[in-house]
């Protein structure tokens, strides 16, 4: 109850904040595009976790004015980057559940790409799989803001419940291998064997994949050989500032 309060004061007090995490081509080296997260910097409590926030401005549905504000602050951030002079690069905003049935969420992203002036396909949006179980409403909705012209990923791929049968009827460009599959990747054949099967399965579909949670070489190595697009992962950098980004993106190339 009290972080419920303290989460609404938040936004007005402008407590919150966004860190971006690089995601780099495996083919070519560079940075293509960076993946916003929210962050909490409480004036007492100090730093909160996103993990323990997030689910509690679900359940308030402080997450509407909350994901609104996420979503205008990082397109607005991508688009300041390259007025910085940084070559164009693709920004991915996590949706929550709630956000998925907001009423006016395709009005909103548009309305908000049309004022921070950002190219719609520097736009990425992040649903996980448990977001997966209303089919109908959810492949309506993403055929819809893919009419607008932004990108859609699936994060934590594999940890859900759900069956694969939706990879065929939702308009996806992207498969974010959830870090639980990585994190074994040299000592794990199971791991292994189902890291595989994701990245060949998302050749056939045509699907470009981001494997999530790299910290050693020895996975990078996996996946390069494996053919995989993108990797994020503290190997790389963990998440950092947008002043971060701008400064260390020649040293992060
Ligand atoms: O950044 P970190 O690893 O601490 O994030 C913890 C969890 O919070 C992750 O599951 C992540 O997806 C979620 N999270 C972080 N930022 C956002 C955000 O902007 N929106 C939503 N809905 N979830 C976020
Ligand atoms: O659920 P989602 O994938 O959106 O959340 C991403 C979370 O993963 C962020 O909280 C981020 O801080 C975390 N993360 C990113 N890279 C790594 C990594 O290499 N190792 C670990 N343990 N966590 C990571
Ligand atoms: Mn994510
Ligand atoms: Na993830």
């Amino acid at each position: 109850i009290l972080i419920e309060q303290e989460l609404h004061k938040a936004l007005a007090n402008e407590e919150f904040y966004l860190d971006f995490q690089p995601q780099v081509n495996l083919k070519t080296g560079k940075i293509e595009s960076v993946e916003a997260l929210v962050r909490w910097r409480h004036p007492t409590r100090g730093f909160v976790s996103p993990e323990l926030f997030i689910p509690i401005a679900e359940e308030s549905g402080l997450i509407i004015p909350l994901g609104k504000w996420i979503l205008e602050t990082a397109c607005s951030q991508a688009n300041t980057w390259k007025e910085q002079g940084l070559p164009p690069m693709k920004v991915a905003v996590n949706l929550s559940i709630g956000q998925l049935f907001q009423q006016d969420l395709v009005y909103m992203v548009q309305e908000i790409l049309q004022r921070t002036k950002l190219e719609p396909q520097y736009l990425q949006l992040e649903i996980t799989e448990s977001m997966t179980m209303n089919i109908d409403h959810i492949t309506q909705l993403l055929h819809e803001l893919k009419a607008i012209g932004i990108q859609i990923a699936v994060d934590d791929f594999g940890t859900g419940y759900s069956s694969l049968s939706y990879l065929k009827d939702f308009p996806i460009d992207c498969l974010k291998i959830d870090r639980a599959f990585v994190r074994n990747i040299q000592h794990n054949t199971n791991d292994e064997a189902l890291v595989s099967m994701i990245l060949s399965m998302a050749k056939h579909l045509r699907l470009k994949v981001v494997a999530e949670g790299i910290e050693e070489v020895e996975q990078l190595a996996f996946l390069i050989n494996g053919d995989c697009d993108y990797i994020q992962g503290y190997l790389f950098s963990k998440p950092v500032s947008a002043e971060q980004i701008f400064n260390n993106f020649n040293e992060l190339h």
